[in-house]
């Protein structure tokens, strides 16, 4: 009877419980972004329902003991929502652009004057000082109207290819400037589209008209911590994914923005800084210069400012987690270098990881300029009761800066995009990064009654995608590199066993089954190994080849490492893996990475990644944008890639023996009918074509920088109160916290 009570049905939903006999209080999550908060008297049976603030009070007697006072610091954004409406539904979160057009473009359809702040902001439109889009000559809305219907009847005479130049001259009589595009038919597009929103605005119309004004010229993106560099970083303390992450982003971002500059009709040549920490120890990199050009790329630079106190420049790397006493003057270095070196001001301010965000957030509300947040990796959720406990956590990590400079990032930004929407909400059991910050305590510091709203529609979910000059499908043949084969072929099925590679493949018929990952214990290939190793019919299909690690437990000095190493070592003795099975050292040739997956592809294999939990999944965005049908784990960003039993197939690593059995019931109906292959291979790469290109990415960052940028100017006035809130709580709390954060000396001793 228990088990159909509406509290077994709370206790399903609970996600936390502080027992302080007589009473247990519990979390609960109906569903993601949705809590509530009850306390149980287990003497008196009795429930209470508690709002978040007594909840969170209780919760602190865990550590203070009961205490009676009621003097907290509470930090409440909630009363800031008010005028705004925002989703209710959990699935609508993550899309955040959709519903503030929905909301754009119904305030302006309420009456024509709601139509004048649009106006406002194309008449506001310049670029260092010259002019775009209107003149002095339209002032007011019905002369924009009158114009456009001159301008749209002179345009439709004129043939479509007319470039701008020509009619530059009439156009500026009728009150226009350039930016509305190179050719006549651009031009008349945009025309449309404004004619459109005046008459009656709509969302996507909003959207693409916004998304087309030329707003963004200068990017800064901001990564202060690790060794920023193109050569010889990755591996070094604090410095991996984001690398390579923003180094891709920022070619892609170069790429578009040129396009639509040159669509817009302008003559502008764009910027992108990426600005981090100069270091002048730098190890053999080269992140003690001062300014360097990032390959494959035009305008995009690496801008070093060092970290600097009263006693001079700081010369050595410092852990991201001791970066807070340098940032305030960063900032302020920071402003100087990037005003000398762009000239004025930037469009748009993009931090990454909460050192990024605070520092953003600082220069974004100094110089007035749109900010977005990425953080794929927020600390909060990696350490358990890193809130509560703070204080035993402080010494090695000061969580109490990062946890605040995160709150002031989140709310200061105008946009945040995240990879997934876990990343956002969790799934129906797991809490998501950003929403454990809705509401939690730090007891003796302050209370969050409310810090940030999952539901806030500046949530975008914006997925990167693999690098598509070395990730390609192996069905383009003129673009593969079959110059590899030969090295790759070496790799796959030398006998010889050396450092590099062991175990051989007695079959070279049959299909291989693929995996590469780092050889930690949260990837499980061990786990794959095993679970390939016990599954005969699997066995009997493929051979089994992985690339992680080193197959030498010497050569690794990593604890967890070592153990994994052994323990393959173990399984290939145990299950006699030999003639089926290749165990291939890491790889670090990228463009032999990409040619070794389309040669998986050419022998009808699969890639398979069996992690117990995948932030993201960039391997499995790589493996499919090769055309490599993927199994890949559900737990984590890849059960959002791949849909399951469409575009590839979800595998749970807790249940091994359904997996391998997906797995040799793929292969075998693959053997039987060879479309079955083709049919998930192409959905595989439809999907990626769909949603998890870079290229797709950047036009959503523009189109987001757009919308966003126009949503500031208009909500000017309102905004102003969360930002003088936010500025209060940082000076009152974050400068002196990140005060005490002892500083760093360069003195080896
Ligand atoms: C603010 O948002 C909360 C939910 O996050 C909602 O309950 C409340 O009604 C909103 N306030 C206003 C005035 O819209
Ligand atoms: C969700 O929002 C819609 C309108 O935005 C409203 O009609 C509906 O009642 C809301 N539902 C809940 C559960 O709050
Ligand atoms: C890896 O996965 C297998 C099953 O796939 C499981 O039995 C094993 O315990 C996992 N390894 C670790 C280190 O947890
Ligand atoms: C593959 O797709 C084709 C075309 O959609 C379909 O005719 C065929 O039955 C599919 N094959 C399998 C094995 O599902
Ligand atoms: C340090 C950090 O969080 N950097 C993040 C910057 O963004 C990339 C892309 O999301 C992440 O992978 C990094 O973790």
């Amino acid at each position: 009877m228990l088990s159909d009570s509406p509290f077994s049905e709370i206790l399903k939903s609970a996600q936390e419980a502080i027992v302080l006999p007589p009473f247990v209080a519990i979390a609960v999550r109906p569903r993601p972004g949705v809590w509530e908060y009850v306390r149980v008297n287990v003497h008196e049976l009795c429930v209470d329902q508690l709002t978040v603030s007594e909840y969170l009070h209780f919760k602190e007697e865990l550590v203070n003991g009961e205490s009676n006072d009621n003097f907290v610091l509470e930090l409440d954004f909630e009363p800031f929502n008010a005028s705004f409406p925002r989703p209710n539904r959990s699935s609508s979160i993550g899309n955040g652009v959709q519903f503030l057009n929905r909301h754009l473009s119904s305030i302006m359809f309420r009456n024509k004057d709601s139509l004048v702040p649009l106006l406002d902001f194309l008449r506001a439109h310049n670029y260092k000082g010259h002019v775009m889009m209107l003149n002095d000559r339209i002032q007011s809305l019905s002369q924009l109207q009158s114009a456009l219907v001159k301008a749209e009847d002179y345009l439709s005479k004129l043939p479509p290819d007319e470039p701008y130049s020509q009619f530059d001259y009439v156009f500026r009589g009728m009150g226009f400037e350039r930016g509305w595009g190179d050719t006549s038919q651009r031009v008349l597009e945009m025309i449309h589209l404004l004619l459109d929103i005046l008459q009656a605005p709509d969302p996507s119309t909003l959207e693409t008209f916004l998304g087309r004004i030329p707003m963004v010229f200068n990017v800064v993106i901001l990564s202060p911590h690790g060794y920023f560099g193109q050569a010889n970083v990755l591996g070094l303390p604090d410095t991996g994914g984001q690398v390579v992450y923003i180094l891709d982003q920022v070619r892609s971002l170069e790429n578009e923005m040129l396009l639509r500059i040159q669509r817009q009709g302008l003559d502008v040549k764009p910027r992108i800084l990426i600005v981090t920490r100069l270091i002048p120890d730098a190890k053999g990199t080269t992140c003690n210069q001062r300014l360097e050009r990032v390959s494959g790329t035009e305008h995009t630079h690496i801008l070093r400012v060092p970290f600097r106190t009263e006693k001079g420049i700081l010369r050595k790397w410092i852990s991201r987690f001791d970066v807070w006493p340098y940032l305030e003057t960063f900032v302020q270095d920071v402003a100087s270098e990037i005003s000398a070196e762009l000239q004025g001001v930037p469009d748009l301010i993009v931090g990454n990881y909460s050192d990024g965000n605070l520092v953003a957030s600082l220069l974004a509300y100094k110089l007035g300029v749109t900010q977005c947040n990425i953080a794929h990796a927020l600390e909060k959720t990696k350490y358990p009761d890193s809130d509560i406990y703070w204080k035993n956590f402080e010494d090695k990590y000061h969580f109490s800066c990062q946890f605040t400079a995160d709150l002031i990032a989140m709310n200061n930004a105008d946009f945040i995009i995240t990879s997934t929407y876990q990343e956002i909400a969790g799934t129906k059991n797991t809490v998501g990064q950003y929403e454990s910050h809705t509401a939690f305590t730090l007891p003796g510091l302050y209370r969050v009654v409310h810090g940030i709203d999952v539901f806030d529609t500046k949530f975008n979910i914006v997925s990167p995608g693999a690098d598509m000059c070395i990730y390609f499908s192996y069905s383009e043949k003129p673009r593969r590199l079959t110059a590899l084969h030969g090295p790759i072929e070496k790799l796959l099925y030398d006998p010889e066993q050396n450092e590099e590679h062991i175990g051989t493949l007695s079959d070279r018929s049959k299909p291989i089954l693929f995996s590469m990952a780092r050889l930690d214990r949260v990837k499980n290939m061990t786990g794959l190994v095993e679970c390939f190793g016990k599954n005969a019919k699997l066995r009997e299909l493929v051979n089994l080849v992985i690339v992680a690690g080193y197959n030498d437990a010497k050569k690794s000095n990593d604890r967890e490492e070592i153990s994994e190493i052994e323990k393959m070592h173990c399984l290939i003795k145990k299950y006699n893996l030999d003639g089926q099975f290749r165990w291939i050292s890491s790889q670090t040739n990228r463009a032999r990475n990409g040619e070794l997956y389309r040669y998986i592809a050419d022998t009808r294999g699969a890639f398979v990644q069996p992690a117990f939990y995948e932030a993201f999944g960039l391997t499995v965005v790589e493996a499919m944008t090769c055309g490599l049908p993927t199994f890949a784990t559900c737990h984590g960003g890849p059960a959002e890639i791949i849909e399951d039993g469409v575009s590839g197939f979800h595998i749970d690593p807790y249940h091994s023996d359904q997996v391998a059995a997906l797995m040799a019931d793929f292969f075998q109906r693959c053997k039987e009918d060879p479309s079955h292959w083709n049919n998930i291979s192409d959905a595989g790469l439809q999907r990626i074509n769909e949603r998890y290109t870079w290229k797709i990415y950047s036009e959503r960052l523009m189109t987001l920088a757009g919308v966003y940028g126009f949503w500031k100017y208009v909500s000017k006035l309102e905004r102003r109160e969360t930002r003088r809130y936010l500025e209060m709580f940082y000076i009152l709390k974050f400068h002196d916290l990140a005060k005490s954060v002892p500083l760093a000396t360069d003195d080896q001793h």
